[in-house]
């Protein structure tokens, strides 16, 4: 049987790039869409996302003919799913788009049709959550309609690159079906396929952003220990790191996205005793409180203007979903501090966002949350006029990503996390 026709359900930052490889690698694809503006876009020919390759992508794909979008499915061989799976407000996976994906595909399945879903999802979804709405559509699970978990693991900034280079896992609820998503996948992968159970390959996705989560909790965790025993957190895991079996990640503001900080939640929704994982997530979301300590003890009392450098969640991306930034001025303004903002990519935000003279102007702290190049990058006589224009010069570097040398050259007093009382 040759699978020519594909639906892909969900046009975000997984499903579109998705939905546009497998158009130019000759599939015929619907990209299944609710918002309407998203549809329009793309039928116009453009990714509604910023990221490296997409936009060209995109077009490829919408020139070659083979991606539409559109509000409802159609039959076709294959049926992936690509929705979000956000936290609700107990730390408890919200299915509802993805049952209401499955569910918006039943009248479209027939026999030999294969169901994929990409989605990051606590472990046994596709078994227990995904399977008994497919038996609604009346064909028979594993013989006459095939399942299979392939989850995404592509990282934001290199989407399109990850997403032919990196290594592939499929879990199949049986071999049939793992075998019909590898003869999908294996025309985009250049990296290995490994084959799987739909629960291992749901569980494997987990783990490797709880690995994640965990390792930077470490890294924080050592931030904050160094700065009491006054050395230099970046140095000392540098030099740990030149251990061929030791791979600290950094410390920083705290772990934003929309994956690592919810993916650790499925596991200990499935298996609350997951206490190393908990406790890693608040490490994690204790650094937005901490990096609040330091200010408040660099500023002292009377003052209260701070600017914040960077609202995406991390550097050089326009996200910030998840941002640490976000609760960080949540919790400056609760204390009544004046912040302003500066993000040379973000240009939607939750706070007002200023250019870069009006988010320094009279301000008593620069904050820097996200390692944008644009920061890394600052010349001395760019730094010299944002001094000017400041009411006391004090830059707190949060990930320990500037031209400390020049910050200094400037006259500022610069703080690091981790490190916090050298300046
Ligand atoms: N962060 C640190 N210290 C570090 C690395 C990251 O504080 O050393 C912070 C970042 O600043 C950011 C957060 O962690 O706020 C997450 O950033 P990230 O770059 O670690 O990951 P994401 O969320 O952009 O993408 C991750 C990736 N997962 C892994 O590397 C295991 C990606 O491959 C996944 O596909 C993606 O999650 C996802 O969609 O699940």
């Amino acid at each position: 049987m040759k699978m020519k026709k594909i639906c892909v359900f969900g046009l975000g930052y997984v499903g579109l790039p998705t939905a546009s490889m497998l158009a130019t690698h000759g599939f015929e694809v619907l990209g299944v869409e609710i918002d309407e503006n998203i549809i329009e876009r793309i039928n116009n020919g453009n990714a509604h996302i910023e990221e490296p390759g997409l936009n060209t992508l995109v077009k490829a794909a919408i020139l070659s003919n083979n991606l539409k979008a559109s509000s409802k499915p159609i039959q076709a061989d294959v049926f992936i799913i690509c929705v979000p799976t956000p936290l609700d407000s107990e730390k408890k996976s919200d299915l509802s788009y993805v049952k209401s994906a499955a569910k918006s595909a039943i009248p479209y399945l027939i026999k030999d049709n294969l169901v994929i879903l990409e989605s990051t999802v606590p472990p046994k979804t596709t078994e227990e959550v995904l399977i008994p709405i497919l038996k609604e559509s009346g064909l028979e699970i594993g013989t006459e309609l095939f399942v299979a978990y392939c989850p995404e693991r592509v990282i934001p900034g290199r989407v399109i690159v990850e997403m032919v280079e990196n290594d592939r896992i499929i879990g199949g609820i049986n071999e049939k079906s793992a075998l019909m998503a590898k003869e999908i996948y294996q025309t985009f992968v250049e990296g290995n396929i490994f084959l799987t159970d739909a629960t291992t390959a749901e569980f494997v996705k987990l783990i490797e952003n709880t690995y994640r989560d965990v390792n930077i909790a470490l890294a924080n965790e050592f931030a904050k220990v160094a700065e009491k025993i006054h050395i230099n957190v970046w140095n000392a895991i540098e030099l740990a790191n030149r251990h061929p079996r030791v791979n600290i990640l950094k410390p920083g503001p705290g772990v934003g996205g929309h994956c690592i900080p919810v993916d650790p939640w499925f596991i200990v929704e499935k298996v609350p005793q997951a206490d190393l994982i908990k406790l890693s997530r608040k490490i994690n979301e204790g650094m937005v409180q901490h990096i609040f300590d330091i200010l408040k003890e660099t500023l002292g009392k009377e003052k209260r203007n701070i600017t914040i450098f960077g609202v995406a969640y991390k550097g050089n991306v326009d996200d910030t979903r998840g941002s640490p930034a976000k609760r960080l001025i949540d919790l400056l303004l609760t204390k009544n501090y004046d912040v302003r903002v500066y993000d040379p990519l973000v240009r939607k935000f939750r706070y007002e966002l200023k250019n870069l003279a009006d988010s320094v102007k009279d301000s008593e702290c620069i904050v820097v949350l996200a390692d944008h190049d644009e920061f890394k990058k600052m010349r001395l006589d760019e730094i010299s006029e944002i001094g000017k224009l400041m009411r006391k010069k004090n830059i707190l570097d949060a990930r320990n990503c500037l031209n400390h040398e020049i910050w200094k050259l400037a006259g500022f007093d610069v703080r690091i996390l981790g490190n916090a009382r050298m300046h």
